[in-house]
């Protein structure tokens, strides 16, 4: 049984980060390991006033422990980390887990930002950290903001495949082999994501029609879904399209409840189709 690991922040109420990354990436039929890296009341995308415990300090006697237990990982999945020092531990922990004798894969979502700003309490000496992170995945999937602050370009609400794929060439110049580049949209009729593969100079992309609404959590669901894809062997296409399939199977579900379901999506009942797509 193929087995992840994945380091991100458990937000109690708000479906994202671990509350996703656990049901998703276990219907795929993988063991999902975690370290929690903090506790929040709820995600920081909407809700005033959370609260945030901070599990920091449990990271490298995790790590400590883990490695005298010698365990092993097939990929390691990091998301929402909540500082500069989170970053600097869990690059301490792709030394210890990582790497190529480890044969496994270092998945990286530089989850910080959306909407051309910083998420709360980010600053561009957090960005500059996770730039390094970000230089020892073998994928990253950045939204286009993400994008923008990691190459330290300004942020563009139009562009053309031309200017995406120009971006994904800069994000593999960073170090990273394969980025991934989500929420792409050339017009407002279709969106989808493109991931380039700089070992074969090839693009892969998968689309689906525009839907108009905003939930919170769907980057989460799609790492998820695309760190379990690559889990599992599946071909960088495959991945894509999977990822991309199911983040709009759960936006559209969300839909009709948008109003009230802003904060995370109805992903639930969509996880039977997810199993699916992983034995199509
Ligand atoms: O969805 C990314 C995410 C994860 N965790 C926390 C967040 C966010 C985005 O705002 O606030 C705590």
């Amino acid at each position: 049984m193929k087995k992840v690991v994945t380091i991100q922040d458990i937000s109690c109420y708000g479906k994202c980060s671990l509350t996703v990354a656990l049901p998703v990436i276990s219907a795929m039929g993988i063991e999902t390991c975690v370290i929690p890296t903090a506790v929040l009341s709820t995600h920081t995308g909407g809700f005033t006033g959370w609260t945030f415990r901070d599990l920091t300090d449990d990271i490298p006697a995790i790590t400590k422990h883990w490695l005298s237990q010698k365990l092993h990982f097939d990929a390691i999945y990091t998301g929402y980390l909540g500082s500069i020092h989170q970053v600097q531990l869990v690059s301490d922990f792709f030394d210890a887990f990582g790497g190529k004798e480890q044969r496994n894969a270092i998945i990286v979502d530089p989850a910080m930002a959306d909407f051309g700003r910083l998420y709360a309490g980010f600053t561009l000496d957090f960005v500059a950290e996770m730039r390094k992170l970000c230089a020892r995945a073998d994928y990253i999937i950045p939204n286009m903001t993400e994008a923008a602050f990691l190459l330290d370009i300004p942020y563009r609400e139009q562009y053309d495949r031309a200017f995406a794929e120009d971006v994904l060439r800069r994000l593999a110049d960073l170090g990273c082999p394969t980025p991934v580049l989500t929420g792409v949209h050339y017009d407002n009729l279709r969106q989808g994501a493109l991931a380039f593969d700089s070992a074969n100079n090839t693009f892969h992309e998968a689309f689906q029609d525009q839907i108009d609404c905003m939930i919170h959590g769907t980057g989460d669901i799609f790492a998820s879904v695309f760190t379990g894809a690559i889990t599992l062997g599946k071909p960088l296409q495959r991945a894509v399209e999977i990822s991309v399939n199911f983040t709009v199977d759960c936006i559209r579900k969300t839909y009709p409840h948008r109003e009230e379901m802003w904060y995370g999506s109805c992903f639930e009942p969509c996880l039977g189709r997810l199993i699916q797509y992983v034995n199509e």
